[in-house]
């Protein structure tokens, strides 16, 4: 496929980052055909990425809703925060949770993580409680294999609970050594990762290429949200969002597309 060379693009100096749930998506449901349409629209002006926390597979099921592939739709794709990150359809230098930690604590992560989740008392568990990424861990009470209807309820169910932030506290406790941030970034999760690597991680590849403004769309902007640090950085120019149809609307008035 063939993509006009950013420096050709009238804007090709200005790029724009989103997170994918809230932001371009519901959660973890698919974009609609009119956001996509924008997104293309803004990238004959500009430079567009993402910037999430799920990991590629998961966000191509949203992202790439005619079964293409997600990287022949955007110049930069970070999944898990910008651990796994791709400029123009080719990867770019990555690191790795499990060297960052080493076997033996990893080991002690998952040992404690699966006792706690076996002794948790909540209304419903499912499949797939930890979920092993490249640059993260995810840590679901219900596990990843909950139905959609199911997380809908679990979300509704923690809101009044708190058993994600009770979980966190105890790890913060239990593991203080090892230099982790913990972010409740979905509905049934939370994601584990070394400090710094939130999303101002994808930062680090966009700044080389010298763009004049980055613009960072997000729901979760709120402390300890997950968008959090990439929305407050000096480098961005933050957008809070309360949904899809809201970054349309911002996208609009600014490229007039
Ligand atoms: O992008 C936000 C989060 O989306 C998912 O969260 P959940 O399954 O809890 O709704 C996960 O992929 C999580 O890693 C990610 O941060």
């Amino acid at each position: 496929m063939s993509v006009v060379p950013f420096a050709q693009r009238p804007q090709g100096d200005v790029i724009c980052l989103f997170d994918v749930d809230g932001t371009l998506t519901p959660a973890r449901r698919t974009a609609s055909p009119e956001i996509l349409e924008v997104l293309k629209a803004v990238r004959q002006k500009a430079v567009i990425g993402f910037v999430g926390g799920s990991d590629l597979p998961k966000i191509t099921e949203q992202l790439a809703v005619h079964g293409q592939d997600i990287r022949d739709d955007f110049d930069f794709c970070f999944a898990e925060n910008g651990l796994t990150a791709i400029r123009l359809g080719q990867d770019l230098e990555s690191q790795s949770f499990i060297k960052f930690l080493g076997e033996d604590n990893y080991k002690r992560l998952v040992k404690f993580v699966l006792h706690y989740i076996a002794d948790m008392d909540i209304p419903i568990k499912r499949g797939t409680f930890m979920e092993f990424r490249n640059g993260m861990v995810n840590i679901s009470p219900i596990g990843r294999n909950a139905s959609v209807k199911e997380r809908d309820e679990f979300e509704q169910y923690d809101k009044i609970h708190k058993v994600r932030a009770a979980f966190v506290e105890i790890l913060k406790k239990e593991f203080a050594d090892l230099g982790l941030t913990y972010s409740i970034g979905g509905q049934i999760s939370f994601d584990v990762f070394p400090q710094g690597w939130d999303k101002t991680y994808a930062l680090r590849h966009v700044e080389k290429e010298g763009f004049k403004t980055i613009h960072f769309f997000g729901d979760k902007t709120y402390v300890g949200g997950n968008d959090y640090e990439i929305y407050e950085d000096s480098r961005t120019i933050g957008h809070p969002v309360q949904s899809p149809a809201d970054t349309i609307r911002i996208l609009k008035e600014i490229f007039q597309v």
